[in-house]
């Protein structure tokens, strides 16, 4: 049975890849695993036949003969806990790494969402201009805190990780904001993740899809 994830019919990104299905297919690339993309446009999300699968009507999900995963956390951490390559086997490495893909979606990503809506949901609000420098120095907090943490390791442990591929796919969706540039070896950081085959590969199977 091939694993099947779902991704939008036509990403408002465009092709940049910061849609959450690219985590997902980055993952599947890094373990060498085969999938299949059924594209939804954003009506069927909010469909039964989509709701069953995700109680919110998002993407992506992921299915595998009788389970079907929703939340990128979740997938990614089931990929890497069934297929080798993303996380270490030694037990204390191991939970280090996994760690890591709770403190992407966890800590880092929520301020840097909360950026994304500043910018692009509420930048008419007559409240806007007073509120973004104080949502832009919540992500710089934390992205400054994950710089000095990492300084100039190349992965957020010894080797690559779930942990890693999470943590970076978070980052790219600062990045627009300027903000990632501000952290040289952040930036450098999400570049080597992008410069992974797997990353390649998973970025160009979006961008065929969403290319404008
Ligand atoms: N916590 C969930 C997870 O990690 O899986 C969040 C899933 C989620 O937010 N999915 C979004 C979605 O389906 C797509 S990725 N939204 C439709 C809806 O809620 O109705 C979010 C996203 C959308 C657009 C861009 N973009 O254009 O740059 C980037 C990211």
């Amino acid at each position: 049975m091939t694993i099947t994830i779902t991704a939008f019919e036509k990403s408002p990104d465009g092709g940049k890849g910061l849609a959450r299905d690219t985590r997902v297919r980055w993952a599947l690339e890094e373990v060498g695993q085969p999938y299949d993309v059924r594209l939804v446009s954003f009506k069927a999300l909010k469909e039964p036949a989509h709701l069953v699968l995700h109680p919110f009507g998002q993407i992506p999900t992921y299915e595998d003969g009788g389970l079907a995963l929703f939340e990128t956390g979740a997938i990614v951490f089931h990929i890497a806990t069934h297929y080798p390559g993303l996380l270490p086997v030694d037990g204390n490495a191991r939970a280090r790494a996994i760690t890591w893909i709770f403190a992407a979606i966890n800590t880092v990503e929520p301020p840097i969402l909360d950026l994304g809506n500043a910018r692009m949901l509420e930048a008419d609000k007559p409240w806007s201009a007073e509120r973004l420098p104080m949502v832009m120095d919540r992500v710089r907090d934390r992205l400054g805190q994950l710089s000095r943490h990492m300084g100039s390791s190349e992965w957020l442990e010894k080797d690559f990780s779930a942990g890693d591929l999470m943590m970076a796919s978070v980052l790219l969706r600062a990045r627009g904001s300027g903000l990632l540039d501000e952290y040289p070896n952040l930036a450098a950081y999400v570049a080597r993740g992008e410069a992974r085959p797997a990353y390649q590969r998973a970025f160009a199977a979006q961008w065929a899809v969403n290319k404008r």
